[in-house]
């Protein structure tokens, strides 16, 4: 495989989640055919990986054990890499990651950013394979009361910071690493728009930034029918190729998205167009971030 994590131009992750619960596409995929269909769909949309994950990290999810988690992903990762497909496992079990590793999984997008298991470096070191670590804060069942910050761009700037060090105590190469602002896990949407709004910020930490905001729930509060109402998840995707083209835009290595289609042709009209970089100043993102704290759609 070519090297992604020096990939010069957007990388598209789609999502293939093989849980019973997942908030998006739930159930849909549980089926290992259907689930190794719709992998190679995905990668002939323009995925340059298919993300599969077994846990949902839902807000509120109860876990599922390692043996669970294992058994219903690497039928799937052994399947698609068969096919020729470019596969990261989510998860954030050690124990997992080796196996997937083992069944052809290429990256490790670990959603805990290696907290949730000390032992995550080791296998991701001795691999020597990318790694997502997105910022967290604590498990699904936690995470709402984790939501809590001075500055939610610095705050999550500096986890991650120490996410990034962490790894690289443990041996694991700094061209391995890749950070994501972790939308949706411990923020409010008030924080997924801040983050948003200010990721130079985040990409000044001098790493590779995945971006994964595709259906996520603040896109459907943005959305909401007059009555309050969120926009039901099927019905987000304009926003979430939106969110797509901004982050890249913004200089995000790469975007995690539902609907690769859509995502991939928007980067191309993107790219056609000589791939225009948003250059925001300093007082304009503070404006920004005035703005959603009184509520302003801009
Ligand atoms: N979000 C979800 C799961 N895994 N991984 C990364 N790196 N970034 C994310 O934002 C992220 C993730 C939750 O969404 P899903 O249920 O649609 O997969």
């Amino acid at each position: 495989m070519t090297d992604l994590v020096r990939a010069s131009g957007p990388v598209v992750m789609g999502v293939l989640n093989v849980t019973p619960d997942s908030f998006s596409d739930g159930g849909r995929y549980a089926d290992l055919d259907a689930a190794v269909g719709h992998g190679v769909r995905l990668r002939d949309a323009g995925a340059h990986l298919v993300d599969i994950g077994g846990e949902s990290t839902r807000p509120g999810a109860e876990r599922i054990d390692a043996a669970t988690e294992a058994e219903r992903v690497l039928p799937v990762i052994r399947e698609l890499t068969a096919a020729g497909v470019a596969v990261s496992v989510d998860t954030s079990r050690a124990r997992v990651a080796e196996a997937a590793l083992v069944a052809g999984a290429a990256v490790v997008n670990d959603v805990s950013g290696g907290l949730a298991d000390p032992d995550m470096a080791r296998v991701v070191r001795d691999a020597h394979c990318p790694w997502v670590l997105m910022h967290w804060r604590g498990h699904s069942r936690a995470m709402r009361e984790l939501a809590t910050y001075t500055d939610v761009v610095a705050d999550v700037r500096a986890e991650l910071a120490q996410r990034i060090d962490t790894a690289l105590a443990a041996g694991v190469a700094a061209d391995r690493l890749i950070v994501d602002p972790g939308l949706g896990f411990a923020k409010t949407a008030a924080h997924n728009w801040e983050l948003s709004a200010r990721l130079p910020e985040l990409l000044d930490l001098g790493y590779p930034l995945l971006f994964g905001a595709s259906r996520k729930s603040y896109l459907g509060g943005l959305l909401a029918a007059a009555d309050g109402t969120p926009r039901p998840t099927a019905q987000r995707e304009a926003a979430t190729v939106a969110t797509s083209v901004l982050a890249v835009a913004a200089g995000a290595w790469g975007v995690r998205v539902h609907d690769v289609q859509a995502t991939a042709d928007a980067l191309a009209v993107w790219a056609a167009t000589g791939s225009p970089r948003l250059a925001v100043p300093p007082h304009d993102r503070k404006r920004t971030q005035d703005d959603h704290e009184h509520g302003v759609r801009r």
